[in-house]
């Protein structure tokens, strides 16, 4: 449970305590430069690869679940090292901000990386999300769907979210005080990852005006969704929290 319903600011207590799900969010106020989010954003729209899982959501680049998940590890890990490559460009001509957040965990004192898995290598972590609509209630936590996966063993998950454009009118980030149980699959909607509202009845919540240039990382084990929007591009990854400190991003 939250102990508050505050945004805190990076440091190694606060990241714990979102690991432990005490806090809603952490936030990283500039994150880039305006420059640099332009560069970013542009060179994501015109050179990254677009997958989907929901027609609200242009995906720049692959996830974990939909190209692993729903076909399998070989297909997952070949398409990550062919996205290494077109990332690397894009990153080259922007910022790297995969790296740039994994320094700033290392800077307060967090053993984080990029995820390997045993005999395939890294995962692919960092994509583009151009919003037009908006997602249901939700939540993300690989112990979920991926058994057989390293990102299973994970004791939480993070998101995190570098947002490079924002929505004139809503597009807020909702996050409810309620961690996903495996009983609470009665409320979700058939053949999707949604839920109804019934599943977070009574829970607290929280509603975020994200702004330009700043992160926010949550506990994506917290149900979230986020409002209507339009054009909204956001870039990030998840992270998952194993119980020996280690921190490991990946999409
Ligand atoms: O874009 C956001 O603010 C959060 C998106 C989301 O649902 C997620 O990262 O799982």
């Amino acid at each position: 449970m939250w102990e508050d319903t505050q945004i805190h600011s990076l440091s190694h207590a606060s990241l714990r305590a979102l690991i432990e799900s005490r806090i809603p969010a952490v936030r990283i106020d500039n994150f880039a430069t305006h420059e640099e989010m332009q560069r970013l954003l542009a060179g994501l729209l015109e050179h990254a690869c677009r997958t989907s899982s929901i027609k609200q959501v242009a995906r720049l680049g692959i996830s974990q679940y939909e190209q692993g998940v729903r076909a399998s590890k070989q297909a997952y890990f070949a398409l990550a090292r062919q996205l290494d490559e077109n990332f690397s460009r894009i990153f080259a001509q922007s910022f790297p901000p995969v790296q740039r957040l994994i320094g700033k965990l290392s800077e307060v004192g967090f053993d984080a990386e990029i995820m390997s898995e045993p005999g395939l290598g890294s995962y692919f972590a960092g994509n583009g999300k151009l919003r037009n609509g908006f997602s249901p209630i939700h939540v993300d936590f690989a112990a979920q769907d991926s058994d057989g996966w390293a990102i299973g063993a994970a004791s939480a998950q993070l998101a995190w979210n570098l947002y490079l454009r924002v929505s004139e009118q809503g597009g807020e980030l909702l996050l409810w005080d309620k961690l996903w149980s495996p009983e609470d699959d009665v409320h979700q909607v058939p053949d999707s990852y949604f839920y109804t509202e019934a599943v977070v009845g009574g829970a607290r919540m929280l509603s975020v005006d994200v702004q330009p240039g700043e992160v926010i990382i949550i506990n994506s084990r917290n149900y979230h969704a986020v409002g209507e929007a339009r054009d909204r591009l956001a870039f990030g990854s998840f992270i998952s929290a194993f119980e020996d400190g280690r921190l490991r991003f990946w999409s």
